[in-house]
């Protein structure tokens, strides 16, 4: 099955206004405003001696991926292990090009990193709420491996750039996530979209991505569902993304969401096995009545 070639992403101006931003978001489609964080004062200060002097000694955790280097995608067994320390000696890291294969990724700024959070801003045309903005920095030629959210996605490149490949939430069966029972969790795709098995996962063969590089100071919007793998380019990339809870969003309409639709699955397969669960019950109930044991 050939999934049709999603549209590509959108690029409209900055500040881009209602009606620009208001066909896209209801479409659910990727909109990239290029410019859109440019007047973050992180834009012109988020050197890395800056971060070092202004939140170096707060503590965070990082992603340190060391053991899945070179590892197919699906055998992994786990996604990462947890590592803390502090920004400063992150920061170091990367300075060094020591920090390969570790991420410092959707580290909560107003708890973890709070001296950074007067230099963001919330977008404005972001007119629902938003979770705590996240912060991601890593080394160049770092890949985020693919994924998709359950909320909407807007993320503003502070420093660097990084090439964004997206496939549509169609794609849903085409990327084979892996089962919600594993350790890495069922948002995540097991294949690898840049050299897929397609013994393993013949599906992947129709699915269709689209790409965009996101510039210093551009704004990506990536609509709940939709899958994104993100490769960090340059020598080192920062971003921060705002996360919206989906229940807010007046424009959605869950029911269409394939996503959604495996969420549903795991809710039929509760109630299946409730409504089995009871019927044996019963049967149980009646067996003991016939022999006499009730
Ligand atoms: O920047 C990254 O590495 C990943 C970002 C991401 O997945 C997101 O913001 O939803």
């Amino acid at each position: 099955m050939t999934e049709p070639a999603p549209q590509g992403v959108i690029r409209v101006p900055v500040p881009p206004s209602y009606r620009e931003m208001r066909r896209p978001l209801a479409q659910r489609r990727p909109v990239l405003i290029a410019g859109g964080m440019r007047s973050w004062p992180a834009f012109s200060r988020w050197t890395l001696d800056y971060l070092i002097e202004r939140a170096g000694d707060c503590e965070v955790v990082v992603r340190n991926y060391t053991e899945n280097v070179g590892v197919p995608r699906h055998l992994w067994q786990r996604y990462c292990i947890h590592e803390k320390m502090t920004f400063g000696a992150y920061l170091e890291k990367i300075r060094a090009g020591t920090a390969k294969s570790i991420y410092l990724a959707q580290v909560n700024i107003p708890k973890d990193l709070e001296p950074l959070l007067a230099d963001i801003e919330k977008p404005a045309f972001l007119n629902y709420s938003s979770l705590d903005p996240v912060l991601w920095l890593g080394p160049g030629g770092h890949v985020e491996p693919l994924h998709f959210d359950t909320a909407h996605s807007v993320i503003g490149e502070v420093v660097g750039r990084k090439r964004v490949k997206l496939f549509a939430p169609t794609s849903y069966f085409a990327l084979y996530p892996f089962p919600w029972w594993s350790p890495i969790g069922s948002t995540f795709s097991r294949v690898d979209v840049d050299n897929p098995d397609l013994a393993l996962f013949p599906r992947a063969a129709g699915a269709t991505s689209i790409e965009c590089t996101l510039e210093a100071g551009d704004v990506l919007f990536i609509p709940a569902g939709w899958w994104h793998q993100v490769y960090c380019l340059d020598d080192h990339a920062v971003s921060v993304t705002y996360f919206c809870e989906r229940r807010t969003a007046e424009l959605f309409d869950d029911l269409k969401d394939p996503w959604c639709g495996h969420f549903e699955t795991v809710k039929y397969l509760r109630s299946k096995w409730a409504t089995a669960k009871s019927i044996g019950e019963r049967r149980m109930a009646a067996a003991r009545r016939l022999v006499g044991a009730e």
